[in-house]
Protein backbone atom coordinates (compact mmCIF):
# COMPACT_ATOMS: atom_id res chain seq x y z
CA UNK A 1 0.00 0.00 0.00
CA UNK A 2 1.36 3.74 -0.91
CA UNK A 3 2.18 5.96 2.09
CA UNK A 4 0.85 8.83 1.72
CA UNK A 5 3.29 10.77 4.20
CA UNK A 6 4.39 10.50 8.40
CA UNK A 7 2.58 13.22 9.32
CA UNK A 8 1.15 13.06 13.02
CA UNK A 9 -1.97 15.17 14.55
CA UNK A 10 0.30 16.55 17.89
CA UNK A 11 0.49 20.25 18.52
CA UNK A 12 3.84 21.37 17.49
CA UNK A 13 5.66 23.26 19.95
CA UNK A 14 8.59 24.69 18.37
CA UNK A 15 9.40 28.52 18.04
CA UNK A 16 7.50 29.47 14.54
CA UNK A 17 10.34 29.50 12.05
CA UNK A 18 12.75 26.89 13.74
CA UNK A 19 14.77 25.34 11.02
CA UNK A 20 13.69 21.88 12.66
CA UNK A 21 10.74 21.87 10.88
CA UNK A 22 12.79 21.71 7.79
CA UNK A 23 14.63 18.73 9.20
CA UNK A 24 11.42 17.13 10.26
CA UNK A 25 9.49 17.52 6.60
CA UNK A 26 12.83 16.60 5.11
CA UNK A 27 12.89 13.20 6.98
CA UNK A 28 9.43 12.46 6.19
CA UNK A 29 9.60 13.13 2.75
CA UNK A 30 12.92 10.95 2.62
CA UNK A 31 11.15 7.69 4.19
CA UNK A 32 7.67 8.34 2.79
CA UNK A 33 10.26 8.08 -1.12
CA UNK A 34 11.91 4.92 0.00
CA UNK A 35 9.00 2.96 1.65
CA UNK A 36 7.14 3.56 -1.54
CA UNK A 37 10.31 2.50 -3.48
CA UNK A 38 10.01 -0.81 -0.83
CA UNK A 39 13.79 0.22 -0.07
CA UNK A 40 12.40 0.10 3.87
CA UNK A 41 8.98 -1.41 5.61
CA UNK A 42 7.68 1.15 7.43
CA UNK A 43 6.76 -1.30 10.18
CA UNK A 44 11.16 -1.91 10.22
CA UNK A 45 11.65 1.88 11.12
CA UNK A 46 12.28 3.10 14.61
CA UNK A 47 12.67 6.58 15.55
CA UNK A 48 14.81 7.13 19.18
CA UNK A 49 15.18 10.95 20.51
CA UNK A 50 16.57 12.31 23.73
CA UNK A 51 15.28 15.15 25.67
CA UNK A 52 15.77 18.93 23.60
CA UNK A 53 14.05 21.13 20.79
CA UNK A 54 15.51 18.00 18.27
CA UNK A 55 14.04 15.07 20.42
CA UNK A 56 10.36 16.48 20.28
CA UNK A 57 10.70 15.18 16.87
CA UNK A 58 9.31 12.22 18.00
CA UNK A 59 6.23 13.26 18.59
CA UNK A 60 5.41 14.35 14.32
CA UNK A 61 7.18 11.23 12.50
CA UNK A 62 4.35 8.67 12.44
CA UNK A 63 6.80 5.76 13.43
CA UNK A 64 7.63 3.37 16.08
CA UNK A 65 9.92 5.13 18.56
CA UNK A 66 11.76 4.66 22.09
CA UNK A 67 11.77 8.71 23.75
CA UNK A 68 14.51 8.21 25.79
CA UNK A 69 16.88 10.58 28.44
CA UNK A 70 19.04 13.31 27.25
CA UNK A 71 21.94 12.18 25.79
CA UNK A 72 21.00 8.55 25.69
CA UNK A 73 19.89 8.05 22.50
CA UNK A 74 22.61 5.94 20.89
CA UNK A 75 22.54 4.19 24.36
CA UNK A 76 19.12 3.01 23.96
CA UNK A 77 19.74 2.73 19.87
CA UNK A 78 22.32 -0.02 20.77
CA UNK A 79 20.20 -2.01 22.55
CA UNK A 80 17.19 -1.63 19.95
CA UNK A 81 19.67 -2.91 17.31
CA UNK A 82 20.80 -5.62 19.01
CA UNK A 83 17.06 -6.57 20.29
CA UNK A 84 15.62 -7.00 16.67
CA UNK A 85 18.58 -5.95 14.28
CA UNK A 86 16.22 -6.16 11.37
CA UNK A 87 14.88 -2.66 12.92
CA UNK A 88 16.13 0.21 10.94
CA UNK A 89 16.81 3.52 13.54
CA UNK A 90 17.09 6.82 13.49
CA UNK A 91 18.40 8.38 16.24
CA UNK A 92 17.75 12.04 16.26
CA UNK A 93 19.75 14.45 18.76
CA UNK A 94 20.60 17.74 20.03
CA UNK A 95 23.97 18.48 19.32
CA UNK A 96 24.31 19.31 23.60
CA UNK A 97 23.56 15.95 24.26
CA UNK A 98 25.19 14.44 21.68
CA UNK A 99 28.54 15.63 22.20
CA UNK A 100 28.16 16.50 26.44
CA UNK A 101 26.90 13.82 28.18
CA UNK A 102 26.38 11.33 25.19
CA UNK A 103 29.96 11.67 23.50
CA UNK A 104 31.06 8.48 24.67
CA UNK A 105 27.97 6.71 23.57
CA UNK A 106 28.66 8.44 19.93
CA UNK A 107 32.92 7.16 20.16
CA UNK A 108 31.86 3.40 20.87
CA UNK A 109 28.61 3.02 18.47
CA UNK A 110 31.39 4.53 15.63
CA UNK A 111 34.14 2.19 16.24
CA UNK A 112 31.26 -0.90 17.24
CA UNK A 113 30.00 0.18 13.95
CA UNK A 114 26.42 0.17 14.78
CA UNK A 115 23.93 -0.49 12.42
CA UNK A 116 21.84 3.02 13.00
CA UNK A 117 21.43 6.84 11.30
CA UNK A 118 22.23 9.10 13.71
CA UNK A 119 20.92 12.50 12.89
CA UNK A 120 22.37 15.46 15.70
CA UNK A 121 20.25 19.01 15.31
CA UNK A 122 23.46 20.89 15.76
CA UNK A 123 22.73 24.56 16.27
CA UNK A 124 25.37 25.10 18.59
CA UNK A 125 23.58 26.00 21.95
CA UNK A 126 21.23 23.91 24.54
CA UNK A 127 18.79 25.62 22.91
CA UNK A 128 15.52 23.78 25.09
CA UNK A 129 16.93 25.16 28.26
CA UNK A 130 17.35 29.01 26.65
CA UNK A 131 20.75 28.71 24.86
CA UNK A 132 23.95 27.61 26.66
CA UNK A 133 26.73 26.80 25.18
CA UNK A 134 27.48 23.37 24.12
CA UNK A 135 30.64 21.63 22.80
CA UNK A 136 30.44 22.86 19.42
CA UNK A 137 29.71 26.98 20.71
CA UNK A 138 31.84 29.07 18.68
CA UNK A 139 34.36 31.22 20.42
CA UNK A 140 33.21 34.87 21.76
CA UNK A 141 29.35 33.36 22.01
CA UNK A 142 27.49 35.10 24.79
CA UNK A 143 24.50 33.31 26.30
CA UNK A 144 22.99 33.42 29.41
CA UNK A 145 25.43 31.16 31.39
CA UNK A 146 28.34 32.86 29.86
CA UNK A 147 28.01 36.40 29.86
CA UNK A 148 31.24 36.99 29.29
CA UNK A 149 31.72 35.11 26.32
CA UNK A 150 32.75 31.39 25.64
CA UNK A 151 36.30 30.44 25.25
CA UNK A 152 36.59 27.08 24.98
CA UNK A 153 37.78 25.30 21.66
CA UNK A 154 34.85 23.98 19.82
CA UNK A 155 34.40 20.09 19.19
CA UNK A 156 34.90 18.82 15.44
CA UNK A 157 32.04 16.14 15.20
CA UNK A 158 32.95 15.51 11.99
CA UNK A 159 36.49 14.79 12.44
CA UNK A 160 35.59 12.92 16.06
CA UNK A 161 33.22 10.66 14.22
CA UNK A 162 35.76 9.62 11.38
CA UNK A 163 38.43 8.75 14.04
CA UNK A 164 36.60 6.55 16.14
CA UNK A 165 35.99 4.61 13.02
CA UNK A 166 31.91 5.59 11.80
CA UNK A 167 31.31 3.77 8.43
CA UNK A 168 29.32 7.08 7.04
CA UNK A 169 30.38 10.47 7.98
CA UNK A 170 28.29 13.12 6.11
CA UNK A 171 27.50 17.16 7.17
CA UNK A 172 24.17 18.68 5.81
CA UNK A 173 22.41 22.26 6.77
CA UNK A 174 18.38 22.59 7.32
CA UNK A 175 19.10 25.59 5.45
CA UNK A 176 19.14 23.34 2.11
CA UNK A 177 16.58 21.43 2.20
CA UNK A 178 17.08 19.05 -1.26
CA UNK A 179 20.88 18.94 -0.01
CA UNK A 180 19.32 17.45 3.24
CA UNK A 181 16.91 14.75 1.47
CA UNK A 182 20.30 13.67 -0.56
CA UNK A 183 21.91 13.23 2.53
CA UNK A 184 18.98 11.37 4.61
CA UNK A 185 18.44 8.99 1.80
CA UNK A 186 22.17 7.32 1.55
CA UNK A 187 22.86 7.67 5.61
CA UNK A 188 19.27 5.67 6.03
CA UNK A 189 19.99 3.21 3.05
CA UNK A 190 24.03 2.84 4.76
CA UNK A 191 24.64 -0.56 6.62
CA UNK A 192 26.69 0.37 9.52
CA UNK A 193 26.89 3.19 11.57
CA UNK A 194 25.82 6.53 9.66
CA UNK A 195 26.26 10.08 11.47
CA UNK A 196 24.82 12.76 10.30
CA UNK A 197 25.57 16.42 11.48
CA UNK A 198 22.70 18.66 10.20
CA UNK A 199 23.44 22.33 10.97
CA UNK A 200 20.29 24.10 12.45
CA UNK A 201 20.24 27.28 13.09
CA UNK A 202 18.32 28.15 16.84
CA UNK A 203 16.51 31.26 15.51
CA UNK A 204 15.76 32.12 18.95
CA UNK A 205 19.30 31.80 20.57
CA UNK A 206 21.65 31.03 18.67
CA UNK A 207 21.02 32.16 14.59
CA UNK A 208 24.10 31.49 12.80
CA UNK A 209 21.68 31.57 9.90
CA UNK A 210 23.51 34.10 7.48
CA UNK A 211 26.77 32.84 8.25
CA UNK A 212 25.98 29.25 7.25
CA UNK A 213 23.99 30.69 3.80
CA UNK A 214 27.32 32.61 3.19
CA UNK A 215 29.92 29.89 3.62
CA UNK A 216 28.76 26.10 2.98
CA UNK A 217 29.90 24.84 -0.52
CA UNK A 218 29.32 21.25 -1.58
CA UNK A 219 32.08 18.45 -1.42
CA UNK A 220 32.30 15.06 -3.03
CA UNK A 221 32.95 11.72 -1.21
CA UNK A 222 36.60 11.09 -0.33
CA UNK A 223 39.04 8.42 1.36
CA UNK A 224 39.42 8.46 4.38
CA UNK A 225 42.78 11.01 4.50
CA UNK A 226 40.85 13.61 2.16
CA UNK A 227 37.16 13.24 4.31
CA UNK A 228 40.23 14.29 7.59
CA UNK A 229 41.20 16.73 5.54
CA UNK A 230 38.32 18.48 4.41
CA UNK A 231 37.00 18.02 8.21
CA UNK A 232 39.76 19.63 9.20
CA UNK A 233 38.00 23.54 7.15
CA UNK A 234 35.58 24.31 9.74
CA UNK A 235 36.38 24.82 12.90
CA UNK A 236 33.05 25.54 14.44
CA UNK A 237 34.52 29.72 15.01
CA UNK A 238 32.67 31.97 12.68
CA UNK A 239 35.54 33.17 11.46
CA UNK A 240 35.28 33.60 7.66
CA UNK A 241 36.31 29.91 6.93
CA UNK A 242 34.19 27.81 4.35
CA UNK A 243 31.76 24.94 5.45
CA UNK A 244 32.07 21.83 3.80
CA UNK A 245 29.08 20.01 3.67
CA UNK A 246 27.62 16.17 2.15
CA UNK A 247 29.15 12.83 2.38
CA UNK A 248 32.92 13.11 3.79
CA UNK A 249 33.38 9.64 3.85
CA UNK A 250 31.56 6.17 3.68
CA UNK A 251 33.15 2.13 3.87
CA UNK A 252 31.51 -1.16 4.05
CA UNK A 253 32.27 -2.81 6.99
CA UNK A 254 30.56 -5.77 9.25
CA UNK A 255 28.66 -4.42 11.89
CA UNK A 256 28.59 -4.91 15.19
CA UNK A 257 25.87 -7.95 15.37
CA UNK A 258 27.28 -9.70 12.28
CA UNK A 259 30.04 -10.24 14.11
CA UNK A 260 28.31 -11.66 17.36
CA UNK A 261 30.06 -14.85 17.69
CA UNK A 262 26.52 -16.44 19.25
CA UNK A 263 23.48 -14.55 17.34
CA UNK A 264 21.23 -17.18 18.81
CA UNK A 265 19.80 -15.21 21.77
CA UNK A 266 19.31 -11.94 19.85
CA UNK A 267 17.27 -13.25 16.94
CA UNK A 268 15.64 -16.18 18.13
CA UNK A 269 13.33 -14.63 20.34
CA UNK A 270 9.44 -15.66 19.24
CA UNK A 271 6.93 -12.77 18.62
CA UNK A 272 3.88 -13.19 20.79
CA UNK A 273 1.02 -13.66 19.07
CA UNK A 274 -0.38 -10.02 20.83
CA UNK A 275 2.85 -7.96 19.57
CA UNK A 276 2.35 -9.82 16.05
CA UNK A 277 -1.36 -8.31 15.72
CA UNK A 278 -0.19 -4.80 17.13
CA UNK A 279 2.38 -5.16 14.15
CA UNK A 280 -0.18 -6.37 11.58
CA UNK A 281 -2.61 -3.40 12.94
CA UNK A 282 0.22 -0.77 12.25
CA UNK A 283 0.89 -2.12 8.79
C1 LIG B 1 20.57 14.15 32.24
C2 LIG B 1 20.07 15.52 31.90
N1 LIG B 1 20.94 16.53 31.81
C3 LIG B 1 20.51 17.76 31.48
C4 LIG B 1 19.18 17.98 31.26
C5 LIG B 1 18.71 19.38 30.99
N2 LIG B 1 18.46 19.61 29.58
C6 LIG B 1 17.31 19.25 28.98
S1 LIG B 1 17.20 19.75 27.40
C7 LIG B 1 18.70 20.45 27.49
C8 LIG B 1 19.27 21.19 26.31
C9 LIG B 1 19.33 20.38 25.05
O1 LIG B 1 20.22 20.97 24.15
P1 LIG B 1 20.67 20.20 22.86
O2 LIG B 1 20.99 18.80 23.17
O3 LIG B 1 21.71 20.98 22.15
O4 LIG B 1 19.33 20.17 21.98
P2 LIG B 1 18.47 21.42 21.46
O5 LIG B 1 17.51 21.76 22.54
O6 LIG B 1 19.42 22.51 21.16
O7 LIG B 1 17.80 20.86 20.23
C10 LIG B 1 19.29 20.28 28.76
C11 LIG B 1 20.61 20.79 29.16
C12 LIG B 1 18.30 16.89 31.35
N3 LIG B 1 17.01 17.01 31.10
N4 LIG B 1 18.76 15.67 31.69
S1 LIG C 1 14.54 27.35 20.87
FE1 LIG C 1 15.62 27.28 18.89
S2 LIG C 1 15.83 25.10 18.36
FE2 LIG C 1 14.28 25.28 19.99
S3 LIG C 1 12.32 25.39 18.92
FE3 LIG C 1 13.00 27.50 19.25
S4 LIG C 1 14.14 28.06 17.39
FE4 LIG C 1 13.94 25.83 17.42
MG1 LIG D 1 21.43 22.27 20.52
Amino acid sequence: MEIKNFDTKKTNTWCPGCFNFAILNSMKETLTNLVNQKKIKKENIVSVCGVSCAGKIFDYINVNGFLSLHGRVIASAIGINIGNPNLKIIGFSGDGETYSEGLNHLAQAARKNIDMTMIVHDNQAFALTTGQQTPTTEIGYRGKSNPSGTFDKPLNPISFALICGATFVARTTATNPKHMNKVFEEAIKHKGFAFVEVLQPCITFHNNMDYFRKNIYEIKLNDFDGAMKLALEWDYNLNGAKIPIGIFYKESRKTFVEQLPNKGPFYNIKRSTKINNLINEFK
